[in-house]
């Protein structure tokens, strides 16, 4: 059974989130935080960055959150995986700009919100992160017109990993209401069980 490490509440979320969109059998392993448990040796055999998410399938290890959601769609091929190389490419950018380009400003403001005490919040950082957002935004919006999902008509990983960072945005109250098409595509994902199921699973 796939293992992963990593509480659905962080980084793993999207993780969990692709488990459920496949209905693929997974063991939640347990690793304390608190306890720097990700940073002890037998932890950074598996994942030398000493962070979350590590996925196990049988003898196969693989960190990085979005390569896992991208490995085990390809693995169930499933209609979230790529048909063609074309798609392949598309998914390739949409997980590379998620992870480079929205999800940079979306962490820094997110982590100054919720780990930081106001007294100590940098809003230098939050400043930049509300700087950027707009054109990435823009960018994202624009790329959603006249197509239901972003890679054409169906939702797929890079749908699923894309929306994972826009909805740290919508935790954090961002107003997308002047991005029609985010609005319109982030409705429709939100109603999706398996992402309702990620969410329950971080209470
Ligand atoms: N790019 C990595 C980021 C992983 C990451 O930063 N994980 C955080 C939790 S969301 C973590 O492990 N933090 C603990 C630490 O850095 O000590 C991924 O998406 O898997």
């Amino acid at each position: 059974m796939i293992k992963i490490y990593g509480s659905p509440a962080s980084s793993a979320g999207r993780c969990y989130w692709m488990l459920e969109e496949l209905s693929l059998p997974y063991e939640q392993m347990p690793l304390s935080l608190k306890d720097r448990e990700h940073k002890s040796a037998a932890y950074l055999e598996l994942n030398p960055n000493g962070k979350i998410p590590t996925m196990i399938d049988g003898d196969y290890v693989l960190w990085e959150s979005m390569a896992i959601t991208y490995y085990l769609a390809k693995k169930s091929q499933s209609s979230l995986a790529a048909k063609n190389l074309e798609e392949e490419g598309h998914i390739m950018k949409w997980n590379l700009w998620a992870l480079a380009e929205l999800q940079k400003p979306t962490i820094d403001w997110f982590i100054q919100e919720n780990f930081v005490p106001a007294e100590r919040r940098d809003h230098k950082v939050i400043d930049t992160a509300k700087e950027k957002l707009p054109a990435l935004l823009q960018a994202l919006d624009v790329s959603l017109k006249n197509q239901s999902y972003l890679v054409g008509s169906r939702f797929t990983v890079a749908d699923l990993n894309v929306a994972s960072v826009v909805g740290l945005l919508l935790g954090l109250r961002y107003d997308l209401s002047s991005y029609g098409e985010v609005t319109r595509w982030m409705n429709q994902i939100k109603d999706r069980p398996a992402f309702q199921k990620m969410l329950s699973m971080r209470k």
